[in-house]
């Protein structure tokens, strides 16, 4: 065999290994098996010894010519592998965004977040601000500080959660605003919504877990009038603009004089129905002029301002408001409850 027809089959041979390779592994076995210190080609170029002196330059070319063939087809054909296996890797991966998504639920408001949103809302509309505070109180905050004797029934331990003698789990909001009082002068007009605890079973319309919003309000030559025509307001905004309102004397250690309001009954204007019981009226919250002593305590002279409180019970409004007959129903979190709001 020719030197001539040798290399020509050993380029031949080359190249449909090559071409038949289908993976870089076995291309590196190719160029090595061809090009490497121990290839085919190489192996020509170590027997030029046995070429006659006139024609080593031409078999030099030759040699030269299939080694550059070889070498340009690997690299074709390593490019071309690189191409498929990016394509492979493109299509596994496309994404179809046409597919129906995989829906998060988002779930509905609670009844009392609705409830605490709309007196919020009156009451901002009115300049007052929202403040929140501890849910874990001292004992002189949550009782003392509001007139609350040591012998009052409300800090028997069968209704007051105790931590230790002097920390309890807040019984009211009330702390909150004796804790700004402290901090702030007069004026003063807070509304302080959240959390509070009673040790009570649990049934249609007690929890010993549920909330309040308290509002107070401080200021010069503040009066029973400011008392009444704030609620009065609050009540149409809440309730209807032909909402009547009620005050009835009752009783708090931390508000003298102190009162009970009744709505009129938004279900039937107040002729009597069964929401009302027959009554007419519907009862909707406490209030009354802040007690002397509790300004005096908190670091304010009753002899120059004067200020009202009142005291909302939120799951109440929310139960009224909606028609919600059992409170034990606002703290399922049952979805088909939630849902009708
Ligand atoms: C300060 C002074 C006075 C807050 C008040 C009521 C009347 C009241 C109840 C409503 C329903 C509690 O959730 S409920 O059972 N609250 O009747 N709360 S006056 O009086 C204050 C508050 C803070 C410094």
């Amino acid at each position: 065999m020719s030197m001539n027809e040798r290399l020509e089959k050993i380029r031949q041979e080359a190249l449909e290994r090559i071409a038949q390779s289908g993976g870089l592994d076995k291309l590196e076995e190719v160029r090595v098996a061809y090009l490497g210190k121990k290839g085919e080609l190489t192996e020509v170029l170590k027997g030029m010894r046995d070429v006659a002196p006139e024609d080593r330059p031409k078999v030099g070319q030759l040699v030269n010519e299939a080694r550059a063939i070889i070498e340009k087809r690997l690299d074709e054909a390593r490019s071309e592998l690189a191409r498929a296996a990016r394509e492979l890797k493109i299509a596994s991966e496309t994404i179809d965004v046409t597919l129906p998504a995989t829906k998060t639920p988002a779930g509905y408001p609670h009844p009392n977040t609705l409830a605490l949103d709309e007196v919020e809302r009156v009451f901002v509309g009115m300049g007052y601000e929202v403040v929140e505070g501890p849910e874990v109180e001292l004992d002189y905050y949550n009782f003392e500080a509001l007139n609350i004797p040591a012998n009052h029934p409300a800090k028997d331990e069968q209704d007051t959660f105790y931590i230790n003698k002097d920390i309890v789990l807040r019984t009211q909001t009330s702390p909150v605003q004796v804790r700004i009082m402290e901090k702030q002068k007069p004026p003063i007009r807070v509304i302080a919504p959240g959390r509070v605890y009673r040790a009570d079973e649990v049934d249609a319309t007690h929890s010993p877990c549920f909330h309040q919003i308290e509002g107070l309000v401080i200021d010069k030559g503040i009066t029973m009038a400011d008392l009444k025509g704030t609620l009065a307001q609050f009540a149409r905004e809440m309730f209807g603009a032909d909402t009547k309102v009620k005050f009835r004397p009752h009783h708090f250690p931390f508000t003298e004089p102190s009162a009970e309001m009744d709505v009129s009954c938004f279900k039937c204007g107040g002729k009597g129905c069964r929401f009302c019981k027959g009554e007419g009226w519907i009862e909707i919250l406490g209030c009354g002029m802040v007690h002397p002593k509790v300004l005096r305590m908190s670091g304010i002279d009753p002899d120059v301002y004067s200020g009202f409180a009142f005291g909302i019970g939120l799951e109440r409004i929310a139960l009224l408001k909606y028609e919600i007959d059992d409170m034990r129903l606002l703290y399922e979190n049952d979805i088909r409850f939630l849902r009708q709001f």
